[in-house]
């Protein structure tokens, strides 16, 4: 399988594809990054050094793989934390060209714009340009709870709701959706739930609830649904494996104390999870 992942970079830690890539390429993908930007660290530290990339440079980088003739064998595109509107918009002409050269390619847009905890921590813009324009254009999608709200204007705070607000995205386009950090009012405490809802139904895991304050999960999560999914076909399948290894993972740097996500020394947990987590159909 060949991905092509544009979404952020960092060079100390694990955000954007600095979280992607690794997990895909220890399950065997081969991996094509592109970096929407180069910070030195992910935004939760509060500083960070480097810069946003013009959003030509995007364009370019694709237009050098189709050169090569390699177009045509990018299985999907990944897309995540996107710095600018105008680089939102230049990875959707990349999603154009892939899909021109290979029919089949599917595009996995994280809709990446913010959290309960720290509410919105992109640029003005963003959260417009992904509810009208990048989110109608993906088959999958996977935001949080925070982001499925903000994109659907709907409350997910009961399960039904939840449910509901996926409906209205659907709506719009994206055949897949997978909710991520859902914390609703049949969470239990100390329990989180990832929800995914596609055409073979809706679909549900509950975990224990870590007590880790980390940047990055949801990127590695997108990664490893997109992956899952695309590999299997079934929604229920690219959950469990996907909330399975991303438990590992967590459980792991949690263990550790680790501020950043222990992907290396995880890595195992990304091809055989110590615990597996079924999904159930709801
Ligand atoms: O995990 C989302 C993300 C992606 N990229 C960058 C970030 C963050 C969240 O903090 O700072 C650069």
């Amino acid at each position: 399988m060949n991905l092509l992942s544009i979404q952020s970079h960092v060079a100390y830690g694990h955000v954007g594809n600095a979280s992607a890539v690794f997990p895909l390429q220890r399950l065997g993908v081969e991996v094509w990054p592109i970096h929407t930007v180069q910070f030195s660290n992910h935004t939760g530290y509060g500083a960070w050094r480097g810069q946003v990339f013009e959003a030509n440079v995007i364009g370019d980088l694709v237009d050098g793989i189709a050169e090569r003739g390699q177009l045509g064998r990018c299985d999907g595109v990944l897309s995540g934390y996107m710095g600018s509107a105008d680089i939102g918009a230049a990875i959707l002409d990349a999603v154009a060209k892939v899909r021109a050269a290979n029919p089949r390619a599917d595009y996995c847009c994280d809709p990446v714009i913010g959290d309960v905890g720290r509410g919105v921590f992109v640029r003005p813009g963003i959260p417009e340009f992904m509810r009208d324009q990048a989110v109608p254009a993906a088959e999958v999608i996977t935001p949080n709870q925070f982001e499925l709200e903000l994109l659907s204007g709907r409350a997910a705070g009961t399960r039904a709701e939840a449910v509901a607000a996926c409906d209205v995205l659907h709506a719009t386009g994206p055949k897949v959706i997978l909710v991520t950090s859902l914390q609703t009012a049949e969470t239990p405490d100390h329990s989180i739930d990832l929800m995914a809802s596609g055409p073979d139904g809706r679909f549900l895991v509950r975990t224990p609830r870590l007590d880790v304050s980390l940047n990055g999960a949801g990127d590695a999560i997108a990664a490893l649904f997109f992956f899952h999914w695309k590999r299997s076909g079934s929604t229920a399948l690219a959950l469990g494996a996907a909330a399975s290894s991303i438990y590992g993972l967590l459980s792991r740097t949690h263990a550790e104390g680790s501020r950043e996500l222990l992907l290396v020394a995880a890595q195992d947990e990304f091809v055989r999870p110590s615990h597996v987590f079924t999904a159930e159909a709801i």
